[in-house]
């Protein structure tokens, strides 16, 4: 890294440096966190292994969202890209029904103002994908809008574009991921605008902006994420009660997880297609 970067902030797991007025540095740590806590242990080759995939997708997207990435870094963890206005709204996009959809589904039988039909299980499946933006909440957590609210915030033309988008690169990211053994649950996607241009920014479809399950498990009817599902169960073993300091994971369930986030990668951009 330059030396004369400025650090900008700090994620649960990641750090924004600027490196001048337009570019800014994205580094993530080997850092985990599980139900909101990071870990005191860290998870070796994780950071490399969450921009290693964000690189890998936006790549593979840029025909249908332009994006900020500039360069991956020699270290592989950190990746420099062009700096720019945020939107103030988090896209979620939602290809199975789970997590605080599921939540909102069981209240309403709608997620985000998006009706669905009755019957849905957690996990069922849905087909066309769900576009449900949040508010980017500054302590606590997002909460989900309606489209309509997006409007209100962003504009039409912007939500318009932006839900049409980000349901494209979500199909083609599910896709690849089932072919490859994945279920690719839901995935976040942050935007900018630079010169008028809507524009894809942070990480994209990495296991901490993702939910993952693997298709073995999810076809014998476990919703498992695939790369903290170890962690989880250990924690859940431990009597641990979700509040702060989280325990250091034992050697054992690190190294379970590490390999977990490397079968991910060889996954999603190994050679086979
Ligand atoms: C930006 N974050 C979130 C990430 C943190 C915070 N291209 C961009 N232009 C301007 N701002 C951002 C980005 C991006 N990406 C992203 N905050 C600002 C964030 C990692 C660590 F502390």
């Amino acid at each position: 890294m330059s030396d004369t970067a400025t650090h900008l902030g700090s994620g649960k797991v990641r750090e924004l440096y600027a490196l001048d007025d337009d570019r800014l540095l994205l580094v993530a740590s080997d850092r985990i966190s599980t139900f909101d806590v990071v870990h005191p242990t860290p998870i070796p080759d994780k950071g490399r292994v969450l921009t290693g995939l964000s690189a890998f997708w936006f790549a593979r997207t840029k025909d249908i969202v332009p994006n900020h990435l500039i360069a991956l870094h020699d270290d592989g963890r950190s990746l420099e890209c062009r700096r720019l206005e945020m939107l103030p709204v988090e896209v979620v996009v939602r290809g199975y029904l789970t997590g605080s959809g599921w939540k909102e589904y069981q209240r309403n039988g709608a997620v985000c103002g998006v009706a669905l039909p009755q019957g849905l299980r957690d996990g069922s499946r849905l087909e066309p994908a769900i576009f449900t933006p949040a508010t980017k909440e500054d302590q606590g957590h997002d909460e989900n809008i309606t489209f309509d609210d997006m409007c209100r915030r962003v504009g039409a033309d912007t939500s318009q574009a932006l839900r049409h988008r980000s349901l494209a690169i979500y199909d083609e990211a599910r896709a690849r991921a089932w072919e490859r053994g994945l279920v690719l649950a839901d995935t976040k996607f942050e935007f900018g605008r630079v010169d008028g241009v809507l524009t894809l920014i942070d990480e994209i479809l990495s296991p901490d902006s993702s939910r993952y399950w693997g298709r073995e498990e999810y076809e014998a009817g476990r919703l498992e994420s695939f790369d903290k599902q170890f962690a989880r169960d250990w924690l859940d073993r431990s009597g641990w009660n979700h509040e702060p300091p989280a325990p250091a994971l034992p050697d054992e369930v690190i190294a379970r997880t590490r390999e977990r986030y490397l079968e991910a990668m060889r996954r999603l951009t190994g050679a086979g297609a």
